[in-house]
């Protein structure tokens, strides 16, 4: 008897030349930069990484999966697509490993053309680092602006293995120009703790929230945040059940309906101006990691349009 071949497919990722290439899949009309009300920034960089790397593939693997999401949203029972939501091309790093400065300089010129355009952006990385450019673009434009910052680490380090813009250093150079809010911690070192001791910087714990119901510390984290909101998710924010595809997987995260509640109150109460999510590395079989962040993407999108105010 012939023996049945049981090893399972590879996934099939969309290929990149398969039209149409963009964030959800969608067809020319919604797509045009000029009239889409969002844009999708795509960041492959990865410089200063410590651990496991792949963080490079994260974006295209977010896009790959985003074309399975449906773009019907069950919260407000509408969908979103006819805002127009243009996909940027991915800003490549002129080398793989390359220093994060000039990088964060074309990250920080590029967002600071869509802040300008007045355009809803979504950021995907990529490593951390890149963050700090894109907040460094709002925060030239954008008065009383925070930053909600989702990540099991501080990234508060002044800096790390020589440089002032690794990852581990992200949100200690946005802390330099606006507040920051920090939700999900699991690790820190003592000179973060000292730093945020000393400038009063409201930082929740993902064992204090856990204790409490989610409603309550939702509550607690937006109204400690200014009128306009950028946040920023890095993977490993969420539990590593979750998303297992990122670099340093710390376990004790948010579950991922926590994260949704406080994305949805954040944007009932405030303004958000902007969203990334970085550190996704994929790993082939977990593509529900990169499909858990094109679903946080959309939704994000949803919570801010979806508002009963808006018509
Ligand atoms: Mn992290």
């Amino acid at each position: 008897m012939k023996k049945k071949n049981i090893r399972p497919k590879k996934v099939a990722y969309l290929k990149r030349k398969d039209p149409p290439y963009n964030f959800l899949g969608l067809p020319k009309k919604y797509v045009d930069y000029k009239k889409s009300a969002i844009v999708v920034q795509l960041f492959p960089y990865e410089g200063t990484v410590s651990y496991t790397t792949g963080t490079s593939k994260g974006p295209r693997a977010i896009i790959d999966a985003s074309r399975f999401i449906e773009d019907f949203d069950v919260y407000s029972k509408k969908s979103f697509k006819a805002l127009g939501i243009h996909t940027s091309a991915p800003l490549n790093p002129s080398k793989k490993y390359s220093k994060p400065e000039p990088y964060i300089e074309k990250v920080y010129q590029q967002t600071l053309k869509c802040v300008k355009d007045k355009k809803f952006i979504i950021s995907l990385g990529g490593e951390h680092s890149v963050s700090s450019g894109i907040i460094k673009a709002f925060h030239e434009f954008t008065p009383k602006l925070s930053v909600l910052h989702i990540d099991a680490h501080g990234d508060l380090r002044d800096s790390y293995e020589g440089t002032n813009y690794s990852h581990a250093s992200a949100l200690r150079r946005v802390s330099d120009l606006v507040k920051t809010v920090h939700v999900g911690m699991r690790t820190l070192s003592q000179d973060q703790w000292d730093y945020v001791k000393k400038n009063k910087i409201k930082m929740f714990f993902a064992h204090e929230l856990h204790e409490k119901p989610t409603k309550d510390w939702v509550n607690e984290v937006v109204t400690s945040l200014n009128k306009n909101v950028y946040i920023s998710i890095d993977t490993d924010g969420l539990d590593p059940s979750i998303i297992p595809a990122t670099g340093t997987p710390e376990p004790g995260g948010l579950e991922y309906i926590e994260l949704i509640e406080l994305l949805r109150e954040v944007a009932k109460r405030k303004n958000v101006v902007g969203l990334d999510i970085m550190e996704l590395a994929p790993k082939e079989d977990f593509v529900y990691s990169e499909f858990t962040c094109a679903r946080i993407a959309y939704q994000m999108i949803a919570f801010k349009y979806g508002r009963k105010d808006r018509k």
